[in-house]
């Protein structure tokens, strides 16, 4: 899609999104813009942004730009705080979102002579039935295997000779370890990745212990779900599907454009939606655009990996930590096992940290001892700032089986 085609493509979302949807009116009213005052890319700035908790002031159905009759499907996530979001598509957008995901898959090398295992939630969550649909229109044979159930997973890997896992990080990792218990050889070539934050040292675990690629995926409900991005096998950043997204990255302090090349929010405006079109919607993840292009030959956007939610964002003593950071760190050190969990609490107002992480293997008193000091000494040298370091027994953290809970609030 070039500049051209980008402009137009935007001024009639605009202008169905005033016409059809009040909470827009509203917005572009207190904001003295119509949309005949969209003529360019640059006039995007003035239109207003749409926020996660829109979703929820207008639960469930105030945001639809289209009878609710011809909705399709409606997807709903539960959130922790308040009214869950809801997002609905109509049969196009559907077969727009499958579309999307078939490429992306193809991007990703999955093939049709793949067998390609869903180890995503199936159901409210768009993991699942997102991947399922793209894989299936890939021409992929798909086992919709959901998540969880463990001990099925690996069954049906060896049974069927799965070539294709498709599933969070965290939950790979834990697969990862219950292979290497059993000492199952399986068919496993490549995973596809996502649904939360993880690092390269993390990847790179993954790959090393299931001897596969492994390829991250992005996406978020409220704009459709897996398949707004995903890497090449390359593995330099995220292809982002152009044909059906906006990107902009804004300040997340003051909301204004951030010059090419620098990291900020991501702002996703979709392009051709008919259930619920958002514009400029503020993802809360923290990434850049890439300049240049990718040594795979495609052109379009392409964005760094998430470096996590700016929610999760903990200022430790003024310094910005990301749990992603710490995981890096973690990763660095020989003899870590990458189940950790971050254990913050509140002191007269100022946040402490404390990572908890187990070995790989038990360690005797000793071992622990200088384990925990060069952990110690890569978390500072990494996040710039001194935080707490605990060791904890092999198999104590619980397991993801979805997106994995990496903070918990101590008192
Ligand atoms: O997690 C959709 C999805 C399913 C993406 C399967 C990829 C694979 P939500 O539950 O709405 O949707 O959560 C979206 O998860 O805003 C990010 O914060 C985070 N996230 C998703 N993919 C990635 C990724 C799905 N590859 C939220 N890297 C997003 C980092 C990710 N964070």
């Amino acid at each position: 899609m070039n500049a051209e085609e980008r402009t137009t493509a935007l001024r009639s979302l605009i202008e169905k999104l005033h016409a059809r949807v009040p909470l827009y009116r509203e917005r572009m009213n207190d904001r003295g813009v119509t949309p005949e005052d969209f003529r360019s890319l640059d006039d995007l700035r003035r239109f207003p942004f749409t926020v996660k908790q829109d979703l929820r002031d207008n639960y469930p159905y105030g945001l639809l730009a289209c009878d609710r009759t011809e909705l399709a499907r409606l997807h709903v996530s539960s959130g922790t705080t308040g009214k869950p979001t809801v997002v609905g598509y109509t049969r196009r957008d559907l077969d727009a979102w499958a579309e999307a995901v078939k490429n992306c898959m193809a991007t990703a090398g999955v093939r049709p002579d793949d067998i390609v295992q869903i180890a995503f939630g199936y159901g409210l969550f768009t993991g699942g039935l997102g991947i399922h649909d793209g894989a299936q229109a890939l021409g992929a044979t798909v086992i919709p295997a959901s998540g969880g159930f463990s001990e099925r997973q690996l069954l049906l890997m060896q049974d069927l000779g799965t070539t294709v896992i498709a599933c969070t990080p965290s939950y790979a990792l834990h697969l990862a370890d219950l292979i290497d218990e059993k000492g199952l050889k399986l068919n496993l070539r490549l995973g596809i990745f996502g649904a939360e934050p993880w690092s390269e040292e993390l990847r790179r675990k993954i790959e090393n212990r299931l001897g596969i690629t492994a390829i991250d995926i992005y996406g978020l409900s409220e704009v459709m779900g897996p398949g707004v991005a995903v890497e090449c096998a390359h593995q330099q950043g995220l292809h982002l599907e152009d044909g059906l997204f906006h990107a902009e990255i804004i300040d997340p302090e003051t909301g204004e454009p951030l010059p090419e090349g620098e990291e900020g929010e991501l702002v996703l405006t979709t392009l051709g939606k008919e259930g619920m079109p958002l514009l400029r919607y503020r993802t809360r993840d923290i990434t850049r655009i890439l300049p240049g292009r990718c040594a795979c030959g495609r052109g379009g956007t392409r964005i760094a990996r998430i470096r996590g939610r700016s929610d999760d964002m903990l200022i430790i003593r003024g310094v910005n930590v990301y749990p992603s950071q710490v995981e890096t760190a973690l990763g660095r050190v020989d003899g870590l096992s990458l189940h950790y969990l971050l254990e913050v609490s509140d002191r007269e107002g100022l946040k402490e940290l404390t990572v908890c992480c187990e070995p790989s293997d038990h360690l005797n008193r000793d071992a622990a001892a200088l384990l925990a000091r060069r952990s110690q000494q890569e978390l500072l040298g990494l996040l710039g700032v001194r935080v707490g370091f605990r060791l904890v027994e092999p198999g104590s953290l619980s397991r993801s089986e979805g997106k994995a809970a990496r903070i918990r609030n101590v008192a």
